[in-house]
């Protein structure tokens, strides 16, 4: 049983021991078991050992009800080629209107780690036309864990309601396929929390708790009207091996009345198609504020890493950095607030690099390695509102500080946007093997530039916009992944084929 099962069994139970606490009559309470566990052995739809079922069971049980997974190899909803099993419901599962755990990873425990590279349970929402994956529908102390959730028509996940709190969302991946490459995208967003849900938490610290949130037709994650949620340790629109899946809409968006959100530490939050984080609190009346995004990588969003609007954060003003030497950066910005210094080869912050502080002035240092090649920082005031990255500063310092001879580098493409053909050019420190691939926004590879070692130096290719085969690809969004060693490189590229 690993760690974090063990600290979400001990949950539940301090959990329902507060409850008998409470119970007018402990003479029944004290026969029932602590929680009801109800095992899945099928990946049928309805009838005894399906997951339907066993809702249905948790929903009419009332306590505390875990739901497990111990399906076996003979099962036709199993895929062997990823090592995880499917359920597809015709029609939409019923919603959590009490406590319960589905926890995917039971199925791990049980049958092995049959898909190393992420959950073995996956609901595919595919055969149906309305609905999202799993609704936590005004419910307290549920837990998804470990659960593929994708092709819904709606979101992955939805969690409304006041009495909605404390639920945990863990291991999940939503929007992406088994192998956490390619998107199964939810038709809105992968996970909504809203109508005044408070204190659930997605994410979490331990090794199996990161959800991978990708490939979303609209945003990674929403929060209407809700307080004190937190997202730690995910990856949203990159997979787990920091590999483009975008969501079609922000990383990460608060609309509306929203207040005390935590967002970080360890997210990744790359790629998607509008801004990394979106703070709009022109949708509600009071605004949106108070919410502390710390520590996370977040870079390669095509609008901002972090945006703003008039009623959010209490418009809190980002730092200026105003110089940077000799290893130490210097800036100004709210006096007496916490500054976290990042660096990345755009204008968002890829590399969390460290902390510092403002004095009664506003005057901050920083100093220490610096991975990318611009420094950005962001504040955050006593209030815990942080504000957006502040502009980019070049670094132009020694190589020695930002270690930058052992870091292939890769170049936008050029032309981009690119009708017909378009030069990737990069830069290798020493020989070494090296793959550089096309994939479209989805994930999916498309295109095999490059596998060979090559020497010091810089090298280009040209693509023409063909996929293997030789077709023409269609319009959109590409990204070029150059792979050395451990270590990879993304851009993203415009395709615009002319038309015949
Ligand atoms: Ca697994």
């Amino acid at each position: 049983m690993s760690k974090s099962i063990l600290i979400i069994v001990a949950f539940f139970l301090i959990a329902r021991t507060a409850t008998l606490a409470q119970a007018p009559s402990p003479g029944t309470a004290t026969t029932k078991p602590c929680v009801d566990a109800i095992t899945v052995t099928s990946t049928q739809d309805s009838g005894p050992g399906t997951l339907r079922e066993a809702l249905l069971n948790a929903l009419s049980n009332p306590g505390p009800d875990s739901i497990l997974f111990d399906i076996p190899d003979s099962d036709p909803g199993f895929d062997p080629g990823t090592g995880a099993w499917f359920i597809t419901p015709v029609t939409q599962l019923p919603h959590l209107i009490d406590e319960t755990v589905i926890d995917g990873g039971s199925q791990r425990r049980f049958q092995g780690d049959r898909n190393p590279a992420g959950p073995e349970i996956f609901i595919d929402g595919k055969n149906l036309s309305s609905g999202s994956g799993f609704v936590i529908a005004n419910a307290r102390n549920c837990a998804i864990l470990e659960v593929g959730i994708v092709n819904f028509h709606e979101r992955g996940i939805e969690i409304y309601g006041k009495k909605a709190v404390e639920n945990i969302i863990r291991g999940c991946f939503i929007g992406i396929d088994p192998t956490g490459t390619v998107a199964m995208p939810n038709h809105l967003d992968g996970i909504l929390i809203t109508i005044q849900s408070h204190h659930n938490w997605i994410g979490g610290p331990g090794e199996r708790d990161a959800n991978v949130i990708c490939g979303n037709y609209a945003d990674g994650i929403s929060f209407g009207v809700s307080s004190f949620n937190v997202i730690e340790n995910s990856f949203i629109g990159c997979g787990p091996q920091l590999n483009p899946v975008p969501n079609k809409g922000n990383g990460v968006r608060l609309f509306n009345d929203n207040d005390h959100h935590r967002i970080g530490p360890g997210n990744n939050i790359a790629f998607n198609q509008k801004n990394g984080v979106a703070l709009e609190g022109n949708y509600g009346s009071s605004g949106s504020h108070f919410h502390t995004i710390t520590a996370n990588s977040i870079f390669a969003n095509e609008q901002k890493g972090i945006t703003l609007d008039a009623k959010s954060n209490e418009q809190i003003k980002a730092p200026v950095i105003t110089g940077f030497s000799a290893g130490t950066v210097t800036g100004t910005a709210l006096p007496d607030s916490h500054i976290e210094i990042f660096s990345d080869d755009g204008d968002q912050g890829r590399f969390f690099e460290g902390e510092s502080a403002t004095d009664a002035t506003g005057a901050f240092t920083w100093s220490g390695p610096i991975r990318g090649r611009y420094i950005t920082a962001t504040v955050t005031n006593g209030n815990g509102s942080t504000s957006e990255f502040s502009q980019p500063f070049l670094v132009t310092a020694a190589p020695a500080i930002r270690n930058a001879a052992f870091s292939p580098r890769l170049y936008q493409n050029y032309p981009n946007p690119f009708q017909g053909r378009t030069e990737i050019a990069f830069e290798l420190p020493a020989r070494t093997h090296v793959t550089l691939r096309i994939s479209d926004a989805l994930g999916r590879v498309v295109a095999r530039l490059a596998d060979d070692v090559l020497p010091t130096g810089k090298h280009s290719v040209t693509w023409n916009g063909r996929d293997a085969a030789g077709r023409v690809l269609p319009a959109g969004t590409y990204f070029c992944r150059l792979r050395t060693g451990n270590s990879a490189r993304f851009t993203r590229m415009a395709f615009m084929p002319a038309r015949r």
